[in-house]
């Protein structure tokens, strides 16, 4: 198990490199270029820059999240042929610098939605929470400038304001893209690259829905076990891989999250994972807590020990953490919440390792 901490690069993050160094047992940083626009080839002088950063701070650069997948590829598009091309060698191009491991999601449209991003819990903390009794009420505008109007003034990942402007345009070009579509759209896009990434030794590791549910009528396909098992048979390879993300898959309380994590980490599928806390609340509706097992609803050693179980070798990070402190900055990637988690989950970590050799 390898600890990372995800960082939004020195124009977008007031957290520092040097302050992620000093949590204890951070190898690598998670990080991506957020400035090169979908569907372009990431350049290399870009990546070095992004590497040499990380590395003099005394970390390493191994795993991207994300590299996004253009519309046109999941809505399945002639023009995909020409996107799919670069993303190739935006595959190539990382490879050079040492890259592994490319998280992305293949969700229509929103990359997640919450309701809220700051909701107070009776510690005094805010947490991001999602109530789905608001999101039948509301329609996509009007999710979208919730997000901006609650984000502090960060762009959220996957809802950028540029894309968000031709939200309605978005959504007549998914009109008559159901899950079996997006399904065959995925896997001619996985054809297409997973050559390459085995060429080149890069995985591919999708992220789960979030939530793990159709929203705004948008079909979702990696949502439960059926699901994943059915993206990773569409190209049985090492490198056609997951990102386990304990919190997207727990939100439905369906979802049996160590046993997914035996099954697939099981079976080398899993190169990387997200691991963090949430609280059902009934009715769909959830709050993300903090990483300790009794704050939430997901058993985390039960999650760590499965991991530990089948020998997972691959990169961990804590996912969103909630603001303590006083912390201000981007809405569930305060420092502080997310060292707590990376403190726990080596605590658990450490004690399953030493016990499981006693
Ligand atoms: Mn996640």
């Amino acid at each position: 198990m390898q600890m990372t901490f995800r960082w939004f690069g020195p124009d977008d993050d007031k957290i520092t490199l040097g302050q992620v160094r000093q949590i204890p047992g951070v190898q690598g940083v998670v990080g991506a270029l957020y400035d090169v626009p979908v569907g372009e080839v990431w350049p290399k002088a870009k990546i070095a820059q992004l590497k040499a950063q990380i590395e003099d701070a005394g970390m390493s650069l191994e795993v991207i999240e994300s590299v996004n997948i253009h519309d046109d590829i999941k809505i399945g598009l002639p023009s995909r042929d020409q996107y799919i091309e670069n993303y190739k060698e935006t595959i190539r191009n990382l490879s050079e610098f040492g890259i592994k491991v490319i998280c992305y999601n293949f969700m229509p449209v929103f990359d997640w939605v919450r309701t809220e991003l700051a909701r107070t819990l009776p510690d005094g903390s805010t947490t991001m929470a999602y109530d789905q009794s608001i999101v039948d009420t509301m329609d996509p505008e009007g999710m979208a400038a919730s997000v901006e109007g609650d984000s502090n003034g960060y762009v959220m990942p996957g809802w950028e304001p540029e894309r968000m402007k031709g939200l309605k345009a978005l959504f007549a070009q998914y009109a008559d893209v159901d899950e079996q579509k997006l399904s065959d759209n995925l896997r001619y896009f996985l054809e297409a690259i997973i050559p390459t990434c085995e060429q080149y030794d890069v995985k591919m590791a999708i992220h789960p829905d979030d939530p793990p549910r159709p929203i705004f009528g948008l079909p979702r396909i990696v949502k439960n076990f059926d699901d994943l098992k059915a993206i990773v048979e569409m190209v049985d390879s090492p490198h056609n891989a997951l990102t386990l993300c304990t919190g997207s898959l727990g939100e439905n309380p369906e979802n049996d999250v160590p046993a997914l994590i035996r099954y697939f980490a099981g079976r080398d599928r899993v190169p990387f994972a997200h691991v963090r806390n949430i609280k059902h609340l009934g009715n769909d509706n959830f709050e993300e807590a903090a990483h300790l097992s009794e704050m939430g609803s997901l058993d985390i050693y039960e999650i760590m020990k499965a991991f530990h179980d089948v020998g997972f070798d691959g990169y961990i990070r804590p996912d969103h953490g909630r603001m303590i402190w006083g912390e201000t900055g981007r809405p569930g990637y305060g420092l502080y919440d997310r060292a707590l988690g990376i403190a726990y989950l080596n605590g658990l970590w450490e004690a399953i390792d030493k016990g499981s050799k006693a």
